[in-house]
């Protein structure tokens, strides 16, 4: 399935991609009819690649191929195709440990910098299922078990030391996209940076003050060199609600091309933040004063689940699947070994809590103050509407990353988002 044609890269629009497509056999079985009556339509949103949907009239692929930089800012911003092959390795590795919660690989071409994938129909991108209000009462399971399964199998509490090394390494050429996440997420935020932009003017001088905020400098300094230097299993690397396509029967993970080995953490905390923004935003999307409130509480309730449920199932396989070369098992025999490795695997999933608090909070500034934002903000029409809700996401953020550890559970995280819900923030002009 992989082609390895470095050197044979060309943007391929509507024409070009057609043809493509027509000289790949089982791709063009499965669209049926001739090509010339297939439809193309480039529906790419997202900030990196161009995205086609092409349908037959016996059935649909979607089509992803990485643009040679990034989209969102253009040319001037060069990016490696390179990245379409990480994300090609992580979806075939995700598919291998959580079967059923990835688009199925049709086809892929590392020099095109190409891959196919079946049409996810009629799911849609879960942020913009959650801006409307919906819930999605399979998320829950579904997340924390992609979760749970990625980063246990992927992590030395299941492989062989030289496996998890080799593992590594298969990734470690996507430092690129590593760097944008450094850059955008845990650097520019909390400095002046060309392409920082946030709700003017009413968050000026918030942005002030996370520029001149010590404790937070240290805090989100602590936290990048936790992500550039802890290999500690394979991450999807980019896990908000924009990477996500649900129904209300089905989840799917998509977009993995920021893959690499790093902080567990790191994911986790891309799930809850954007749940969390997506709660602080709520308010901004009613029409009718409190007509969201439900919506809002099955939002905070998502977000205890997601924790939870991760932690229980990550556990469970710890204690059922290990078989990697740490913690080894002739270490702690007996029913005295068993007992002080259970209280073990509690004490690490505490410090893993610890690092989650740290990202869900980085993750929450970089979409109000950093360059690229997401749209449960975005689409609240009202500036200084949009500037209250981000502002209560703020100052949870803050406090989550600069007294990490005063939110020991899940319940304290929630605790504190509900008291939010209606503080009424001081607003530049
Ligand atoms: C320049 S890329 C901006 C953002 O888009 C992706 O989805 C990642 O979140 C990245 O940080
Ligand atoms: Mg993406």
């Amino acid at each position: 399935m992989t082609e390895a044609q470095a050197g044979d890269y060309r943007i391929l629009h509507e024409a070009a991609l057609r043809d493509y497509l027509a000289g790949l056999p089982d791709i063009a079985a499965r669209l049926g009819n001739e090509p010339v009556s297939w439809s193309i339509t480039e529906v790419g949103d997202g900030n990196l690649n161009l995205v086609f949907i092409v349908k037959g009239d016996r059935g649909g692929i979607a089509v992803k191929q990485a643009l040679p930089y990034v989209r969102l800012v253009g040319e001037s911003w060069p990016l490696p195709l390179s990245r379409a092959h990480y994300e090609f390795l992580a979806l075939s590795k995700q598919a291998e440990l959580a079967p059923g919660l990835v688009p199925a690989v049709l086809h892929h071409n590392d020099g095109l910098a190409l891959t196919v994938m079946e049409l996810l129909e009629p799911h849609i991108i879960m942020r913009k299922g959650l801006v409307a209000g919906t819930r999605y009462p399979r998320f829950v399971d579904d997340i924390t078990t992609f979760m749970a399964r990625t980063l246990f199998f992927t992590s030395d509490l299941a492989l062989s030391t030289a496996e998890k090394k080799e593992a590594i390494a298969a990734f470690a050429g996507n430092h690129a996209l590593c760097k944008i996440t450094e850059d955008l997420i845990f650097t520019d935020p909390y400095r002046i940076a060309e392409q920082n932009r946030w709700t003017a003017p009413y968050l000026d001088a918030l942005a002030a003050d996370l520029r001149d905020d010590m404790e937070l400098h240290v805090a989100i300094s602590r936290l990048k060199l936790k992500f550039m230097a802890s290999p500690e299993a394979l991450l999807h690397g980019d896990l908000h609600t924009g990477s996500i396509m649900v129904t209300e029967s089905e989840t799917r993970v998509i977009d993995p091309e920021f893959a690499f080995y790093g902080p567990m953490g790191f994911d986790l905390g891309a799930v809850l933040a954007n749940l969390l923004m997506a709660y602080f935003a709520s308010s901004g999307h009613e029409r009718v004063p409190g007509e969201r409130r439900e919506f809002e509480g099955w939002v905070l309730e998502t977000v205890e689940q997601v924790w939870n449920e991760f932690a229980r199932k990550f556990l469970d396989l710890w204690r059922t699947k290990a078989g990697g070369d740490a913690y080894p098992v002739s270490l702690f025999s007996g029913e005295q070994g068993a007992a002080r490795l259970e209280i073990e695997r509690q004490a690490y999933m505490q410090r893993l809590f610890t690092d989650t608090v740290g990202f869900t909070a980085a993750k929450t500034i970089r979409r109000i103050f950093g360059l690229a934002h997401n749209i449960d903000f975005e689409l609240i029409e009202d500036p200084k509407q949009r500037a209250i809700s981000e502002a209560r996401a703020v100052r949870l953020a803050r406090a989550m990353m600069v007294e990490t550890g005063t939110y020991r559970t899940i319940a304290d995280v929630t605790g504190a988002a509900r008291k939010l819900r209606d503080w009424m923030p001081e607003l530049s002009n």
